[in-house]
């Protein structure tokens, strides 16, 4: 405990705080998206190697959908809008949602 000169002593206080809400952002499969594309957008806005990337890409390729990262809700927010966005510039259909965990 943390006793100052004048044997003032102070008490830590258990914190009151809730970790913040987090989210898992996850990309879905579709027939029409190329596989090159998705691993790029790994790449680019989830900081992922391209063998990580590929990973990733081939388990949603597989599974129907995958997560490409846990984030809190402004950052999660921020990511699947800028798929989005990046995704019709490129006129391809793929999908990216955001989920509570
Ligand atoms: N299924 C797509 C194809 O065969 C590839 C793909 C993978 C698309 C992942 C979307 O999130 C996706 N070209």
């Amino acid at each position: 405990m943390g006793q100052f000169k004048d044997n003032t002593v102070l008490e830590a206080q258990k914190s009151r705080l809730k970790p913040p809400p987090m989210f898992k952002v996850m990309l879905l499969n579709d027939d029409f998206t190329p596989m090159e594309f998705v691993v790029v957008v790994l790449q680019k806005f989830f900081a992922m190697t391209r063998e990580k990337a590929t990973q990733v890409m081939l388990a949603v390729h597989r599974d129907g959908v995958g997560v490409c990262g846990v984030f809190p809700r402004d950052i999660a927010t921020t990511k699947v809008q800028k798929v989005a966005a990046y995704a019709r510039r490129h006129q391809h259909p793929l999908q990216c949602v955001m989920e509570e965990t």
